[in-house]
């Protein structure tokens, strides 16, 4: 370590610094809504799945899972963006849900090329 610059230290303390603070200002595809919502407490199955993310989605790199209450993926339908948003993706459901908690698991790919995921609960009754 000795052998180390002083003003060498500095800029990788500054670099180290610096990333530190940027990396959490860029844009990331975040999940604003979705529709069920998390832990959602439904009468009835949603026709459909809905999200709306920050930032525009890629969604070629994207994915979308549903798994029902035995933790086994659903057949869903191909996910589409919206018409007019393209922060916006809709997944038609096949056939209604049984009673049950599903997990909804997301990780997608915004067109700024950051990947992004997470995982909620719903219920439907
Ligand atoms: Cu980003």
């Amino acid at each position: 370590m000795k052998s180390l610059k002083p003003a060498y230290l500095i800029k990788l303390l500054l670099l180290c610094v610096s990333l530190f603070f940027i990396q959490p200002s860029l844009a990331h595809a975040k999940l604003t809504t979705a529709n069920p919502s998390a832990n959602a407490v439904l009468q009835a199955s949603p026709k459909e799945l809905a999200f709306t993310f920050s930032e525009a989605i890629e969604l070629g790199f994207s994915q979308f899972t549903l798994m029902d209450s035995k933790q086994h993926p659903m057949a869903i339908a191909k996910p589409s963006l919206d018409a007019t948003n393209p922060n916006q993706v809709h997944i038609q459901l096949a056939q209604p849900l049984v009673a049950g908690v599903y997990e909804v698991q997301w990780q997608v790919l915004s067109v700024d090329g950051h990947k992004t995921h997470g995982n909620y609960d719903f219920t439907v009754k």
